[in-house]
């Protein structure tokens, strides 16, 4: 099948999803085509079964703001006509459902019919999606895709609560490719992170408000005045600076690695022993599915979707938000001793295990067969 794929180019959440379920569909004998406005980050290889079509947006000086909804829909109107594409698959709904209905009208003008498949991802929905400002057109949008799917039972759940939904939602969870890691823990390079002895806690986000940065910082200071420990902050956000200025106020600064945004999460995950997620909200937490897949434990909040993932007294643990004492509290019952945080690791690979990619490709697969196969009623 010809799918174009809709997605956020960045680091992290639904771009990756996209990225990686576009990288494996093309593996399966698709073509895939991903139109955004920059190459997405782990799209490395280009190649005759995957595409990438930069939207552009051009500057007008009366354009107090830019207009890509515009430019998104007329670049998959081009991009669709141009190379005959079967499904149109966008993720994250603001404003990809929009557009795509968009370009899906204009073309159905030409008699071309595209069926869109819309994937919810989390903050569309809860926090953005939300908002009166949008919420018509959200609401709108979702309900004139052809399929929609959510990553976890808890995002289905509110999104049917917010909106006026007249579709089936189906839950597609998010994914790991299992194979790939397979290999990883054999070159981990431990001691240019840390001292023998020390645990090495992780934290991966876009580091916004919803992540709540300060109770990571928190949770760590608190553990570490128990066992010696660094943190290690992957990513890029408004929370940064001010995480920065609490290490230091803390007097932990020495104790707390910022990295940045990563291409080598897995090998920093490789070398950690916990994980920490204690969003305010969270529709599935791919962090912590990526964090279980090499072996780390996770202690997270027990939000949205993450109990799906994280499973409480197996894999990690789950306190309510804010809940910074039982977070520590649970952590050192992780960490304390060698046995405990090995069944802790071994636990969190084998729960990461059921969100393989091969169990969760032919439930994408299924849908795009259903909703290529609704356009014999529609023409
Ligand atoms: O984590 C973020 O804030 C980014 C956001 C996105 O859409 O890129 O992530 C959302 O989608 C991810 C992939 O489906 C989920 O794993 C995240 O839980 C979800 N984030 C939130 O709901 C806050």
């Amino acid at each position: 099948m010809k799918i174009a794929i809709v997605c956020y180019p960045t680091f992290g959440g639904s771009g990756v999803v996209a990225t990686e379920l576009g990288i494996s569909l093309a593996n399966r004998g698709h073509e895939v085509h991903f139109v955004t406005y920059r190459q997405p980050v782990r799209l490395e290889l280009l190649n005759n079964s995957i595409y990438f079509h930069e939207v552009h947006v051009p500057e007008y000086p009366l354009f107090h703001y830019q207009p890509y909804e515009l430019a998104l829909s007329s670049k998959l109107v081009d991009t669709i006509k141009l190379y005959e594409i079967d499904l149109l698959h966008v993720h994250y709904a603001i404003p990809h459902a929009y557009a795509g209905y968009m370009a899906k009208k204009m073309l159905e003008e030409e008699g071309i019919y595209v069926p869109m498949v819309t994937t919810l991802h989390g903050t569309d929905i809860t926090l953005v999606g939300k908002h009166p400002f949008y919420k018509p057109a959200v609401n709108f949008s979702i309900n004139q895709s052809d399929i929609v799917t959510s990553v976890s039972e808890s995002l289905k759940q509110g999104t049917l609560e917010i909106f006026d939904i007249q579709k089936e939602i189906e839950v597609i969870p998010n994914f790991i490719d299992k194979s790939k890691y397979k290999n990883s823990f054999t070159d981990c390079q431990r001691s240019t992170m840390a001292k023998e002895g020390e645990r090495i806690i992780t934290h991966i986000s876009n580091f916004r408000k919803v992540k709540r940065i300060p109770d990571v910082i928190k949770v760590f200071n608190k553990i570490q005045k128990q066992l010696p420990a660094k943190l290690i902050m992957v990513g890029e956000g408004p929370e940064k600076e001010g995480a920065e200025r609490l290490c230091e106020d803390l007097g932990i600064a020495n104790k707390v690695i910022f990295l940045g945004n990563s291409n080598e999460i897995d090998k920093i995950l490789c070398f950690s022993d916990l994980f920490l997620l204690p969003s305010q909200t969270e529709s599935f937490g791919l962090a912590a599915l990526e964090a279980m897949i090499n072996k780390v434990p996770v202690i997270s909040s027990n939000t949205g979707g993450i109990p799906e993932v994280n499973i409480q007294g197996v894999t990690g643990f789950l306190s309510d938000i804010g809940n910074i004492d039982e977070m520590v509290e649970n952590a050192i019952f992780i960490l304390k001793d060698k046995k405990t945080l090995e069944e802790f690791k071994n636990n969190s690979v084998k729960e990461a295990e059921k969100f393989d990619i091969l169990k969760v490709l032919p439930l994408y697969e299924e849908v795009y067969e259903r909703a290529y196969k609704s356009r014999f009623k529609n023409v």
